[in-house]
């Protein structure tokens, strides 16, 4: 199995050896029956293999495990009950009081709120490196790296590969967001970084029906954090949530090249629009990191397209979006659905507005998540909701 698309459908993916259901069970047990008292002292001394009890482990969950770190080609993987349980348990299980995180962004809201509150509060520093370069914030507590493969809302990059080798060169472990890209559009442990973690809820459901989170690497490591986040946090995922994510993996392939397309005809129509002041789209030239998104995006430049407004106010990105009538609006993204968000007043409400104007997060500013309907009637919906502000 080679190809991306025939993995996304196969990897992690045995025929029940009692039935011979193909598609993977939903076990829902909260305990396993070991047996002998010899057997589950071996399985909880981790000298035998088999399961206890779903906090640790659940075949529907480890079969999800099983695709996730073979689509990201990774030694291992361990899912959790969202995006948010894997960045937590990240801190947790990896990091000590005193140490550092520099982190490259504008990152997702409520990563930089927990970095801050969470972090913080147990002697964790979060420094922002993203507009001094990540060279000049390395301190000799620097510990972690943290990087979206496409920042929320802005829709940057950064050169993966030079954020690995940077940090290896010292002995920082590096962990990259790719939420916004899949492994369809990048892969970032083939660059160097370390770790790589989603939010399931996204792309890798497709469906917007289940919350979930993923981190793939290797086994030593991901082994350090199902420990912390799973055995002492508890943020294990549902098997009924694991199986949504299964079964959703298997079209990620087909339809991620569907969002792909559809935003790049969102993008150019919004680029030419007469009320439009910007369009963050790496897949247009104007985009001023088009080259690196080029050489690091494979097949397609994500089905997220962010634009500003020429009135550049609140007052005209709520006339807008609430004339919308094909897209919906809410938070979230990467459904089949497409959505639309103000990311000033939700996404990114928790982060201060001095720090919202750094990241270029304007009042102006609408995300769209492009679904998967035709690129020409998401087109008609935002003309007909735009044409007042022409
Ligand atoms: C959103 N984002 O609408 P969960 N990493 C990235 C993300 O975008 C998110 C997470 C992690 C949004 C959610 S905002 C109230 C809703 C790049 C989530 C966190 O814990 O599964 O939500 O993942 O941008």
């Amino acid at each position: 199995m080679t190809h991306l698309r025939t993995r996304a459908v196969h990897a992690g993916q045995h025929p029940d050896p009692v039935t011979g259901a193909i598609t993977t069970p939903i076990t829902q047990s909260s305990a396993f029956n070991y047996g002998t008292l010899e057997r589950g002292a071996a399985i909880f001394a981790g000298e035998a293999e088999g399961y206890r009890y779903s906090r640790f482990g659940n075949p529907t969950v480890a079969a999800l495990e099983a695709k996730m770190a073979d689509l990201e080609g990774a030694q291992a993987a361990v899912a959790f009950g969202s995006g948010t349980a894997v960045t937590s348990s990240l801190l947790l299980g990896l990091l000590k009081p005193g140490d550092e995180i520099a982190f490259l962004g504008p990152l997702y809201g409520g990563t930089e709120g927990l970095f801050r509150s969470l972090g913080e509060r147990f002697g964790i520093k979060a420094v922002d490196a993203t507009h001094s370069g990540l060279a000049a914030c390395l301190t000799p507590a620097t510990r972690m790296v943290w990087v979206e493969t496409l920042t929320n809302p802005g829709l940057r990059l950064h050169d993966l590969a030079e954020v690995a080798a940077l940090a290896q060169a010292r002995g920082i472990l590096t962990v990259a967001d790719n939420t916004f890209c899949t492994p369809c559009l990048t892969r970032p442990l083939e660059l160097g970084i370390d770790l790589v973690m989603h939010s399931m809820t996204k792309y890798l459901g497709g469906h917007g029906d289940a919350t979930g989170g993923v981190v793939a690497g290797a086994a030593a490591l991901v082994a350090a954090v199902r420990k912390t986040g799973l055995g002492h946090v508890g943020g294990n995922l549902s098997p009924q949530e694991a199986f949504l994510f299964l079964r959703g993996i298997k079209t990620l392939p087909l339809r991620m090249a569907a969002h792909c397309a559809g935003a790049a005809a969102v993008a150019e129509f919004l680029a030419a629009h007469p009320a439009v002041r910007a369009v963050h789209y790496p897949g247009l030239t104007s985009h001023p990191q088009h080259a690196l998104a080029q050489r690091q995006l494979q097949g397609g430049f994500g089905g997220m397209v962010t634009f500003e407004l020429l009135r550049n106010e609140r007052a005209a990105a709520a006339q807008v979006l609430n004339a919308l009538q094909l897209f919906t609006q809410a938070v979230s993204l990467g459904d089949v659905d497409s959505l639309a968000c103000h990311p000033a007043s939700t996404t990114h409400s928790f982060v201060s507005p001095e720090a919202r104007a750094a990241a270029g997060i304007s009042e102006g500013m609408i995300r769209l998540s492009v679904g998967i309907e035709h690129p020409d009637d998401l087109i008609a919906d935002l003309a007909q909701a735009l044409q007042p502000l022409a």
